[in-house]
């Protein structure tokens, strides 16, 4: 048996306040080893968050020949101390990280000896070749298998990774392994319940310097065709009783024709679904977005970043202002709500330039706004040049804030509260929030929760 596994959140959880999601990628790991002949068992512990003596029983229980854990930059401590429960409850478990931080920096995650493979990149083939070269007692073979990194003599051999070209080779996220009635199952302004996320295309062809999904996906585009999406949500459909979608992609609408071939598709079928997706402010335009509201898209959300054009070319986003505006009132024409998220603290900025991103915010009417934290992740360009200018805080192993001579990262959280409170308790905003949750949800939310701690970037 195979386990695949998050780690629990990290200790200090400050920066991250999400929702409960599933992990989709290691949904799509199991759905591979599943198809491969492999039985596979998962452990979302970022959501059951479960003290490592019990992970080490449940090791001792379940006796996998191999664990499977995903690791980002945020849970590499979490990691390294799962790998060693893992160890503790048997010995000659074979412990194999996959996910961000293993696609950016495995010679990390190899300096620990609890871990016996990184996989670099997509992993659906790396895992399943690993898998067959364990089981088939091949290990000289595992050295050549590509996107594994493994130790050598002299250190740590790392394979480039590989990518899957037909995309629609890769089966459906194994969602049958994971106790889904746990998760949060509702998207912000769907009113269609329960709702799922779904992923249709990896990689991002643009540059900006606070992301670095390049070396995970490579500088390029694929996705599934708009048949195959299709196919996936009949099956949310009538497997799981899904109503609205949330496209996690970076940009949805990327692959603009593709785009729009899935849009007359979920017409054509008349889908009873709503469905919210991510996407640049250059990527849409008036013919794409009268289509995709016909679809069912109700939200779209956008990175506007900054309300600077001075600090959109520091961090090398290449929109501008008037871009978002455009778009922003092509949705509004075409019945479709906007969200969108500013990051304060980018390397160079200023408050004078923070204040322009509010003044922004307020200017392009977003249905609704967030204003995040940056924090810089390995291995992107930002990062680096802030480890090189030494003007940053730690605020974990692998994770940065800016740090000026205006601002630190707690300061800059009094900045975040300010701008929530400026661009969200207007009467305005506060009507169209009471208007989208219902009066009762609305009443019981600000009772409840008070204002959104969430800050990042993601
Ligand atoms: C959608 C998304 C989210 C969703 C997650 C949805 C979900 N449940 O999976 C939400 C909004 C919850 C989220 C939260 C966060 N995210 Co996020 N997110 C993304 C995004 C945009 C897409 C992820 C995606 O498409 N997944 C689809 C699947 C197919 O890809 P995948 O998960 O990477 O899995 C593949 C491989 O990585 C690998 N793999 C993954 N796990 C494993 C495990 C094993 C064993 C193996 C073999 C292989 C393997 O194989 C998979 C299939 O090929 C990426 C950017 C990107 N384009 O990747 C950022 C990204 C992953 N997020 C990032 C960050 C920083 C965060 C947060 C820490 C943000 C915050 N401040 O709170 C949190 C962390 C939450 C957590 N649980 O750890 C960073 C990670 C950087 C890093 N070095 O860690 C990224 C890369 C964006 C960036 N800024 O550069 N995120």
């Amino acid at each position: 048996m195979i386990l695949l596994m998050t780690t629990a959140p990290p200790e200090k959880d400050t920066w991250y306040h999400g929702k409960r999601l599933p992990p989709i990628g290691l949904m799509y790991i199991a759905g591979a080893l599943e198809k491969a002949g492999y039985e596979v068992e998962m452990l979302d512990n970022y959501l059951a968050n479960k003290p490592l003596e019990e992970v080490k029983q449940i090791i001792m229980q379940t006796a996998p020949f191999m664990v499977g854990i995903t690791c980002g930059s945020a849970t590499f401590a979490r990691c390294i101390e799962t790998a060693k429960a893992i160890k503790e409850g048997k010995p000659d478990c074979v412990v194999v990280v996959g996910g961000w931080h293993a696609s950016y920096l495995p010679e990390t995650l190899l300096a620990h000896s609890e871990i016996d493979y990184a996989i670099i990149g997509e992993g659906e083939r790396a895992i399943t070749q690993l898998a067959d070269a364990l089981t088939g007692n091949n290990k000289n073979q595992i050295s050549t298998i590509s996107g594994v990194a493994s130790r050598a003599k002299n250190g740590v051999t790392i394979n480039p990774p590989q990518f899957i070209e037909d995309m629609d080779e890769i089966p459906y996220p194994a969602r049958h392994l994971l106790p889904l009635e746990q998760y949060d199952r509702t998207i912000e302004f769907l009113d269609a319940k329960p709702a799922d996320i779904m992923s249709i295309s990896r990689g991002c062809v643009f540059n900006c310097g606070f992301c670095e999904t390049r070396k995970l996906w490579g500088n390029i585009c694929r996705g599934f065709s708009p048949k195959r999406v299709l196919g996936e949500i009949h099956d949310l459909q009538s497997r799981y009783g899904t109503r609205g979608i949330y496209f996690i992609n970076d940009n949805f609408t990327l692959r603009k024709e593709k785009t729009k071939e899935l849009c007359r598709l979920m017409i054509e079928e008349k889908l009873d679904l709503q469905w919210v997706c991510d996407t640049r402010v250059d990527l849409v335009d008036d013919k794409l977005l009268e289509l995709m509201s016909k679809a069912g898209c109700k939200v779209i959300w956008f990175g506007v970043e900054s309300g600077s054009p001075k600090v959109l070319k520091r961090i090398g986003r290449d929109t501008t202002p008037e871009q978002v505006e455009t778009a922003f009132k092509l949705c509004k024409k075409h019945g479709i709500k906007t969200a969108c998220s500013f990051m304060l603290g980018l390397p160079d900025e200023t408050l004078t330039d923070m204040e322009k991103s509010l003044k922004f915010a307020k200017k392009i009417d977003s249905d609704y706004c967030q204003f995040n934290i940056f924090i810089a992740y390995p291995d992107s360009k930002l990062y680096r040049e802030l480890l090189q200018s030494g003007r940053y805080t730690q605020l974990d192993n692998y994770l940065l804030s800016t740090k000026s001579d205006e601002y630190d990262f707690e300061s800059l959280k009094a900045v975040q509260r300010r701008f929530f409170k400026s661009f969200h308790m207007t009467p305005k905003q506060i009507l169209k929030r009471a208007k989208r949750e219902g009066i009762l949800t609305f009443a019981k939310n600000r009772l409840l929760h008070g204002t959104k701690k969430a800050s990042g970037s993601a």
